[in-house]
């Protein structure tokens, strides 16, 4: 497989980088270790535990802390970052909306409802605590004074669990956690697709090595066969037709300078991958693939070439946030039996 080099070096330098070094702090730090020591005491004490995966991986952003616990009526996995992933999947809000009213109408309704949030860092906790701020029925001089959980492209952003009301009479409360993973990932794969998905801090694999296994995704899939024949229109008419609550939720500007990047970087990958004469099965071929298409994304991505060393690490950065922004297409890399 052409991708297993890759996936050790990255296995290996996430599990080096797990406690980190006086330079650099690990993602595995002080702050993960006594948030997951918080979050299996307040366990037993919430009324649901929400646990939320990102649909492009639902295996591999599995919940460590929630393991032993089987799926029940107070443990629900929510797959979040849908727009992301291949397959539809149902519309969390709608179905977490429907709770929400039960509920309500339930014999809970006398006293407040907990449910606390977890799961592995980056997946939507925040952005989903802050989107059922606005499924629940709260006064609107509440409203004013409701807290909202920060939410960033950066994993490891929430520190501390915090409490958020979603509604009143009776009220319900929201607690956001830190993003958790176990101190040590020995599986090379799941390493690589949480480096991909940005589970861990890019500086501890490197931007390079981690978009050079992007690179091995798509060009081993036959996603690109459709951006044979772009034009600017089809990149705007593919945009227009996410649903309004994902833009809402996504809360991406439309921006048309970014929209032609996009139709120059998908260009590229198409041409380099349809003219591409040698074997992608072999580690060699698809290296040499590789390095073609960084070398000709560098003009399509606006990094002037060889000014600085930085160079390959911005066009690695930039094409990795193209991807996770879903600007790429839709990818679901986790493989799946098909009835999931
Ligand atoms: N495309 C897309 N992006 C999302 C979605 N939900 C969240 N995001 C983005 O994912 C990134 C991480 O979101 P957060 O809510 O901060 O993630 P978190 O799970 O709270 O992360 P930690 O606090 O680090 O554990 C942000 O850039 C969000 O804008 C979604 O459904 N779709
Ligand atoms: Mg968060």
């Amino acid at each position: 497989m052409a991708a297993a080099t890759l996936m050790r070096k990255i296995g290996s330098a996430i599990n080096e980088a797990a406690i980190g070094s006086r330079i650099s702090s690990g993602w595995y730090d002080p702050h993960m270790a006594a948030a997951s020591r918080a979050v299996v005491e307040r366990i037993p004490l919430v009324d649901f535990v929400l646990e939320v995966r990102d649909a492009r991986v639902p295996k591999t952003s599995e919940y460590e802390l929630m393991k032993n616990y089987p799926p029940s009526s107070k443990r629900i996995i929510i797959l979040n970052k849908t727009d992301l992933a291949d397959r539809s999947q149902t519309e969390f809000l709608t179905f977490l909306q429907a709770r929400v009213r039960e509920l309500k109408k339930s014999g809970h309704s006398s006293h407040a409802t907990t449910m606390m949030l977890v799961g592995i860092p980056n997946v939507g906790k925040s952005a989903l605590a802050n989107s059922l701020h606005q499924i629940g029925r709260i006064s609107a001089a509440e409203k004013g004074k409701l807290k909202n959980a920060i939410v960033s492209p950066q994993p490891g952003e929430t520190k501390n669990i915090s409490s958020l009301k979603i509604a009143s009479h009776p009220n319900i409360y929201v607690l956001d956690t830190p993003g958790i993973l176990p101190p040590k990932i020995l599986n090379i794969e799941v390493c690589s697709k949480l480096a991909l998905t940005g589970a861990i801090r890019d500086i501890l694999v490197g931007e390079q090595v981690v978009v050079q296994y992007l690179l091995t995704l798509i060009n081993s899939s036959d996603k690109y066969k459709k951006w044979g024949n772009l034009s600017a229109t089809d990149s705007l008419l593919e945009r227009s037709t996410c649903s309004s609550l994902e833009k809402q939720k996504r809360g991406y500007p439309s921006d048309h300078t970014q929209d032609i990047i996009v139709n120059d970087v998908r260009r590229i990958l198409f041409e380099t991958i349809s003219t591409f004469d040698g074997n992608l099965e072999d580690e060699k071929g698809m290296g040499n693939l590789i390095e073609t298409q960084l070398l000709a994304l560098h003009k399509a991505l606006h990094v002037p070439m060889g000014f600085d060393n930085d160079s390959p690490i911005k066009v690695a950065s930039k094409l990795l946030n193209l991807y996770r922004t879903g600007r790429l297409g839709r990818y679901t890399i986790d493989s799946l039996p098909n009835n999931t």
